[in-house]
């Protein structure tokens, strides 16, 4: 039965390490996922295993790209929203979003509508995302053209952040995680930021959902290791030596422990320690 938990324990335990995280890239079509996820990836356009992007509508089936950077993470390029044939009730329902862990929204300039329908479904379902605000340096371009004078791009930049806190604040999003970047230009602008973040996105996801199969792990052994303390404590107490010593076992004034306090404390540092913290703290 011991050896079951701790077989079911180490398969817990491996199961979390082999754990692949779902995050989908998702966003009105033609807004740059894609690209975002080549980039991401560190490819380009073109390169072997890089995603297909283009003028027109390129996918209307999800596809799966594992990251080779980011462990145990699979980029979901989903089709665009807001297109003729995928309209956003639909889409939801044939994506399945709740499948997903965590969601990438990438807009293309500006928050609009089909972002916040999206953002209330993504919400719906209790699940958090970071808003990428994509093709900055269309914006960029065009206002540098138009105003060379006065050209200042961290003003635009920070002039596109605030459009789309804007349009989040007003889902009722508090603190909205906001990138603006072009995948053009992975060097740039939220880019490395961006990246950082999922970086770290990534580790406390990973351990969130490694606390929330602690439970199904522990449980079973707490209550076999509390049973078996239990077989031990009467099986020491119907000792027939022992039930001399426990007359002299009184609770004593310095210390206040009683007997079975203490040989409960001793099965417990002698026996093995499957809850020390080292064990189930670190992932
Ligand atoms: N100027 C500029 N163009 C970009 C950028 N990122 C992507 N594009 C272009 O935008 C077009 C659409 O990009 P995709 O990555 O295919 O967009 P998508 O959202 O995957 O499109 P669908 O899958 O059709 O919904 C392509 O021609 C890209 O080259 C960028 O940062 N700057
Ligand atoms: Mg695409």
């Amino acid at each position: 039965m011991a050896l079951d938990s701790l077989t079911e324990a180490i398969s817990n335990v491996q199961d979390f390490y082999s754990h692949t995280l779902s995050i989908a890239v998702t966003g009105e079509s033609g807004s740059g996922k894609s690209s975002l996820i080549n980039a991401i990836r560190g490819l380009h356009a073109g390169d072997e295993g890089a995603a297909e992007t283009g003028m027109l509508d390129v996918i209307r089936e999800l596809m799966a790209y594992p990251d080779p950077v980011l462990p145990g993470v699979t980029l979901w390029d989903l089709p665009g929203v807001g297109v003729s044939y995928f309209p956003l009730d639909i889409y939801c329902e044939r994506l399945n979003l709740s499948q997903f862990e965590f969601f990438i929204i990438v807009g293309s300039q500006r928050f609009r509508s089909d972002h916040a329908r999206l953002v209330r479904e993504i919400q719906r379902l209790g699940k958090r995302f970071y808003f990428v605000c994509s093709k900055a340096n269309v914006d960029l371009d065009a206002s540098r053209r138009q105003r060379p004078s006065s050209y200042n791009e961290e003003r635009i930049l920070q002039q596109m952040r605030e459009d789309c806190r804007r349009g989040l604040g007003a889902e009722g999003v508090g603190h909205p995680q906001v990138f603006v970047v072009s995948s053009w230009d992975p060097n740039h602008y939220d880019f490395p930021l961006l990246w950082q973040t999922l970086q770290m996105e990534v580790q406390s996801l990973k351990r969130h959902a490694f606390l929330r199969s602690l439970p199904a792990v522990a449980l079973p052994i707490v209550k076999q290791k509390k049973a078996a303390l239990k077989g031990q404590i009467s099986h020491v107490f119907s000792l027939p030596f022992l039930s001399q010593a426990s007359l002299s076992c009184a609770p004593s004034s310095s210390s206040g422990n009683t007997c079975s306090d203490t040989i409960a404390a001793s099965s417990w540092t002698t026996g093995p320690s499957l809850l020390s913290p080292g064990r189930l703290g670190s992932p």
